[in-house]
């Protein structure tokens, strides 16, 4: 791969910089050099990418289209360069010149182009079908504004813009000459002229999709495909037919509009709101895909009937779902094709992947927005639902509940979820409890209609990324026991590494190359913040979007028990512990703000308090992002995975720190129960209900106020909260949700009280194992051994041969 000496390199980074930027090494800043070797690295994966998609096309291959309003990306120009085989050539071009590749590394602002979970899923999964040798476009949208920065000030989040366009757009080649144009608003006339149905569109708004490409390079492989960000421009500078008309504000007015489509990535995260603007981004975004992946297969095959067997549309979460009435619309419309031959094709080509059961995720659009907007889209979505409709009605006969759970418009809304289970091919869960949980409970309905088209496939992460890449030593130490870099690409690999479970030396060297990770990450905080970490105590950590459901408050409850303990009895035993959190809160979900504010509230108390010196500490890391993520995996050792039993889908975070040598103390909900398989009881710190547990205490009537009374312990921690700590801020609201019903809801929604014994003695076993570090270390590097199932290079050879039906390479 590395087809680029030193001096080559060294030579194109000058080149850039004298001609792109009119500066000379001498007069070139950080910025400057950072920008350049991106370009450098562009040009190369372009020349790839060009090569990539002549063999695509003569070898008339089946493409993936990746749908998502998020990617995660973070970074690009270390992994670049990594991907290439050019990370030391660049290194020794970047220090011969006087630059440190560490530094630029590290002055590339994160692409955040989503929120959590979802979003840094589709980031890893285009880095595996680019290595797995398959030809997919990702498309989303150019936000201009990525995922807000967080900043806290006086304990409380507050949010500033992400403008990463700055230094990120290196990345993004514009492409002026594929642009698409978006409608909006006006009518539909329809009309026969010949004998044919015709329809038009009258009275709309044009909004214009420029595509941003950003190429992605696999591992070890000139197979390079295309992340395709549409930006949002107005079709005429301004409408000239307005200016004309002396109407000047009216046409600023009308650019600036359409240009706010691709303004910022909307911060909720699990949360629907039923908001305009992002009706719009969606359709947006959906509809310059799907006519830029029809223009170019007719360009090569002239018709479109071949369409399925061409392409596959993957769905990610609902978001894109307008893909299936927009394609509709073409076929329809613009192909002439009658709606059973137009139905056929849409249904063969799309597929949907859900990533959440909380209710108040789900997207249901009120129908008056989409009839106003997107009028023929109306028209199509009511065309479906009826036929759809009929279809149940006569499956489910007089059973009218079920055929309205089903339904796909009801009550004047659409619901996307069950247009996706109408139209697609498949539909798969995350994880293996999470499918069961759509076959079970949410889809049961059209499962038994339909069992076939449901299937699982449990996520995985970029283990290239986030093992070889942000942890060396730990790569080095696999590559030397496993005797070569096969894990690589061969992720089942490094299960050899379980060899030297009981070897001596081997497990040392484990816990030294942790230590010096901790080191490494307290050194990064204390630059960053003044924060020093106590590195002698056991990183504990829980990193991850602020939900309630993902409980955050419950190890808040667990730490407050531990604080009383250390005043209790402050002459008794006591593990050193540190624990970290990182989370953003959506910026309108006032619950997950007050969380982060007690975090910091009880972070001063405890870290001010002489009695916890050495002992216990809190920390609360501002603004967690990818790149964080990547400085602080390698340096945890345990991970909070505690959400409710039921209600995380997967989790992705619980995959990077196993494979970090992060022990887990976990409930047994989505991916944590396949970690489970494979850790068996004794590599893995399990507690809580189990999901069917929880749905039978829920169906029993759960009462938090009896464990409450009945545990001391609890009763204490609770009546602290609520009255707060040393900053005088009391947390009462947050301990009433846990004790009291309010306004609909139930107390303590998602059990915390239930759980909270349980969750204790889980660490104290923790704490335990903790204590023979041979022990420790051992279930560590065990759990890494067998962390290779959660390689995203598993979950893609799974999509590809059960789902997408296109081979995999190498
Ligand atoms: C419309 C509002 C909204 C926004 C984002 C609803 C839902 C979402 C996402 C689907 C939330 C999300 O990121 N879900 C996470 O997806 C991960 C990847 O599959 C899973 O690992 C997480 O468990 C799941 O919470």
């Amino acid at each position: 791969m590395a087809e680029y000496t030193k001096a080559q390199l060294t030579e194109l980074i000058i080149g850039k910089l004298n001609r792109n930027f009119g500066r000379t090494v001498d007069d070139a800043t950080p910025t400057h050099m950072f920008k350049a070797c991106a370009l450098v690295l562009r040009d190369i994966m372009s020349r790839h990418q060009m090569e990539t998609g002549n063999q695509v096309w003569e070898g008339q291959q089946r493409q993936v289209h990746y749908l998502s309003l998020e990617f995660l990306m973070g970074r690009s120009l270390e992994k670049n360069a990594y991907n290439l085989g050019l990370l030391d050539t660049l290194a020794e071009a970047l220090e011969g010149l006087g630059f440190s590749a560490a530094d630029l590394f590290e002055a590339e602002p994160d692409a955040g182009l989503g929120n959590g979970g979802l979003g840094r899923l589709a980031a890893c999964y285009l880095d595996s079908m680019t290595t797995l040798e398959i030809p997919a476009t990702g498309y989303s949208i150019c936000y201009e504004l990525g995922i807000f920065k967080q900043k806290i000030i006086n304990g409380k989040q507050e949010e500033l813009a992400d403008n990463w366009l700055g230094l990120g757009d290196a990345w993004l080649i514009p492409k002026m000459d594929e642009a698409e144009e978006v409608r909006f608003g006006g009518k539909i006339v329809h009309s026969w002229v010949n004998g044919q149905n015709k329809t038009e569109h009258v009275g709309y708004t044009a909004v214009l999709a420029i595509p941003r490409d950003m190429e992605i390079s696999g591992y070890q492989t000139k197979h390079t495909n295309t992340l395709r960000l549409w930006d949002a421009k107005s079709p005429l500078p301004v409408d000239m037919s307005l200016y004309s008309r002396g109407e000047y504000l009216k046409a600023v007015e009308q650019q600036a509009m359409a240009e706010v489509i691709a303004k910022v990535l909307y911060p909720d995260d699990n949360h629907y709101e039923g908001k305009s603007l992002r009706l719009k981004q969606q359709y947006f975004f959906v509809s310059a895909t799907v006519q830029s992946i029809v223009r170019k297969h007719r360009a090569q095959y002239g018709t479109l009937r071949n369409f399925p067997r061409k392409h596959v549309i993957q769905i990610n979460d609902t978001h894109p779902t307008l893909v299936i009435p927009e394609l509709m619309r073409i076929f329809l419309d613009d192909e002439g094709y009658s709606w059973d031959e137009a139905w056929h094709i849409v249904t063969d080509t799309v597929c949907y992947t859900n990533h959440t059961v909380l209710a108040e995720a789900l997207e249901r659009w009120p129908q008056d927005l989409i009839e106003s907007l997107l009028p023929r889209i109306w028209e199509i979505l009511k065309e479906i639902a009826s036929r759809y409709q009929h279809q149940l009605e006569g499956y489910f006969g007089g059973d009218m509940n079920r055929v309205a759970r089903m339904a796909i418009i009801w009550g004047g809304e659409v619901r996307m979820a069950n247009l996706c289970v109408c139209a697609c091919q498949a539909v798969n869960g995350v994880s293996a409890l999470h499918s069961d949980i759509l076959k079970r409970d949410v889809f049961q309905d059209a499962y038994q209609r339909e069992p076939d088209k449901f299937k699982n496939v449990t996520n995985g992460i970029d283990h290239r990324r986030w093992l070889s890449q942000v942890n060396p030593k730990l790569d080095a130490l696999v590559r030397e026991c496993t005797g070569s870099d096969d894990y690589l690409l061969h992720p089942d690999a490094i299960r050899d590494l379980e060899r030297f479970k009981d070897d001596k030396s081997v497990l040392d060297r484990l816990q030294a190359i942790k230590q010096e990770n901790k080191r490494a990450f307290a050194g990064y905080v204390a630059r960053e913040s003044g924060i020093i970490l106590n590195t002698d105590a056991v990183f504990d950590v829980q990193v991850k979007r602020l939900h309630e459901y993902k409980r955050q408050l419950l190890n808040v409850l667990h730490i407050v028990a531990l604080y009383q303990q250390l005043h209790d009895n402050p002459n008794a035993d006591f593990t050193p512990q540190t624990f970290l959190f990182g989370a953003k809160a959506a910026p309108g979900y006032h619950v997950a703000k007050q969380i982060i504010q007690l975090i910091n509230s009880l972070a001063a108390q405890v870290n001010a308090d002489p009695i916890c010196k050495d002992r216990l500490q809190v920390v609360f890391l501002e603004n967690y992002r990818v790149s964080l993520a990547e400085k602080l995996m390698p340096a945890s050792e345990l991970s909070e995975q505690i959400s409710t039993a039921g209600k995380e889908a997967s989790g992705t975070g619980n995959m990077k720190f196993m494979m970090n040598g992060a022990l887990t103390i976990g409930t047994l909900d989505g991916a944590n129960v396949e970690m489970h398989q494979q850790l068996g009881d004794e590599n893995i710190f399990l507690f809580g209900l189990t999901a069917d547990q929880v749905a039978d205490l829920r169906r029993q009537g759960y009462r938090s106020m009896d464990y409450y009374h009945r545990n001391q312990v609890l009763h204490r921690v609770i009546d602290q909260i609520s009255a707060g700590f040393g900053d005088g801020v009391a947390y009462s609201d947050l301990t009433n949700r846990l004790l009291y019903s309010a306004g609909g809801g139930i107390a303590d929604e998602y059990l915390l009280l239930a759980d909270f014994d349980s969750y204790c003695q889980a660490h104290r076993r923790s704490l335990e194992a903790y204590a023979d570090p041979d022990r420790w270390n051992r279930m560590s590097l065990i759990n890494i051994a067998r962390s290779g199932i959660f390689a995203a290079d598993r979950s893609i050879r799974d999509y590809a041969r059960d789902i997408w039906h296109v081979p995999t390479r190498r």
